[in-house]
């Protein structure tokens, strides 16, 4: 018992923890913060959350795809209100391309297929990348 304590713990460095710790007999796993010697095993993990990677929708420009269907698409699966998809749809007209969203790969990838697909049921080249 005595040699869990932080008065006889060879591993407890820090001294103002132990002083405190060692009057009130405190073991040494029970200081908060307590330092280890380099010699010590780490034995909390941190839990670290990777973000996921993230990618863009591209709306490709054509000559058939009506204007008024572009913007239906892009508020049905993408949920962008009118005048951003207005402005969304001019852009990709004007420049040939417009990232349009940023998704993780299976939303991204899904939601491309599925804007795509619309448009291939009406028989228009309508893409999303
Ligand atoms: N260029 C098409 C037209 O003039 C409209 C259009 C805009 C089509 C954007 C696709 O991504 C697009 N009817």
């Amino acid at each position: 018992m005595a040699g869990n304590l932080v008065s006889r713990n060879p591993l407890c460095t820090c001294e103002t923890l132990g002083r405190r710790a060692r009057a009130a007999e405190i073991p040494a796993h029970a200081v908060r913060g307590a330092v280890m010697s380099r010699t010590a095993t780490k034995t909390r993990s941190k839990t670290k959350t990777e973000r996921p990677k993230l990618f863009k929708v591209i709306l490709l420009n054509d000559d058939y795809t009506p204007r008024e269907f572009v913007v239906l698409v892009l508020k049905a699966v993408f949920r962008r209100a009118e005048s951003h998809a207005q402005k969304v749809m001019m852009t990709a007209h004007r420049r040939g391309a417009c990232v349009i969203a940023v998704y993780t790969r299976d939303v991204a990838e899904t939601k491309a297929k599925e804007a795509t697909e619309l448009g291939r049921a009406k028989g228009y080249p309508l893409f999303f990348t």
